[in-house]
């Protein structure tokens, strides 16, 4: 079966759906030149391990280290554009009453596509919190309001003093309640789930796709690897979501 028989036969399934749910993970925004979690770390962090500096221990342990991690990849970010395979999924929702993107990125490329449905599972990098929520979950900051030196390691709480961290979820935290219960409600109620860019070995996240077959959804899967998620696709398009994508949105529109 070639591709092309492949995203003719996706884009079949996609027509009869009622009900689409949509889960990206790093590699929608590989194309727009953020790297993937599980890509080797590009040059100054290369020895680090993502998973030993995304948790509240590693901050708590060397503040400065975590912190300017974040402002490193932070200033990746304002670099990045969306890619094709962001706007394909933004063009989706002129097939659809609503596409929901259940993402695990904590950057806001889906947003800057188009996309006006997006649950962010992971929170969003670009804002900040008190480390100890002083005035409630969560206590965002606007580094804007403070003025502080970024340079000398994580900024203080104005309110109480605390460091001042990402708003996003490190490992061994719970996800933002809100998010996911809505990606879960979602889950269960979409006919078609399209998994794009995840290694699907983060949980609670990975087990959504499971969680839409198990209500008798069709899982359509777009990466370049096979990955934990693969043996439950019903397709697996393989190639990067930048050029699948956009092919797909195109087999959509040519059958209309
Ligand atoms: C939780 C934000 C309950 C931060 C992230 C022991 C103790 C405690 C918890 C655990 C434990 N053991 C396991 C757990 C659960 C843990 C977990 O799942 N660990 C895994 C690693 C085993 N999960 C948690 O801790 C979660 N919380 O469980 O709370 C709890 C609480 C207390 C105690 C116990 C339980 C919190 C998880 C959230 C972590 N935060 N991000 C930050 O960004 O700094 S997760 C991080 O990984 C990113 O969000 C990323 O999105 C996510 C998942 O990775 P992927 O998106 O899949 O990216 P990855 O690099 O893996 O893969 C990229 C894919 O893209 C690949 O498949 C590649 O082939 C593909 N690709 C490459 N190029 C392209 C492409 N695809 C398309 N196009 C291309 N061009
Ligand atoms: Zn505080």
């Amino acid at each position: 079966m070639t591709n092309d028989d492949l995203i003719q036969q996706a884009a079949a399934i996609l027509r009869s759906a009622h009900n689409l749910a949509v889960l990206t993970g790093a590699g929608v925004s590989r194309e727009s030149g953020v790297p993937t979690f599980r890509d080797s770390q590009e040059g100054l962090w290369a020895k680090f391990d993502p998973e030993e500096l995304a948790t509240p221990a590693a901050f708590k342990r060397n503040p400065k280290l975590v912190w300017d991690w974040y402002e490193y990849r932070r200033s990746q970010l304002r670099q990045a554009r969306p890619n094709p395979g962001h706007m394909a999924l933004a063009q989706l929702e002129a097939y659809f009453p609503v596409v929901l993107i259940i993402t695990q990125n904590v950057d806001d490329l889906h947003e800057q596509a188009g996309s006006t449905h997006v649950i962010h599972l992971h929170g969003n990098i670009a804002r900040n919190k008190c480390f100890a929520n002083c005035q409630g979950d969560p206590t965002l900051i606007d580094l804007a309001q403070i003025a502080d030196d970024r340079d000398d390691g994580p900024p203080k709480c104005p309110h109480c003093g605390a460091y001042i961290r990402p708003d996003v979820v490190w490992f061994h935290e719970m996800l933002p309640a809100d998010a996911i219960q809505d990606a879960r409600a979602a889950a269960q109620r979409c006919d078609v789930m399209l998994v794009v860019g995840t290694s699907g070995l983060v949980q609670p996240a990975a087990s959504l796709p499971q969680t839409a077959r198990q209500r008798g959804a069709k899982i359509i899967e777009v990466n370049p690897s096979d990955t934990a998620i693969t043996p439950l696709a019903d397709i697996k398009l393989t190639g990067p979501s930048g050029v699948i994508l956009p092919q797909l949105v195109e087999a959509l529109s040519t059958d209309e």
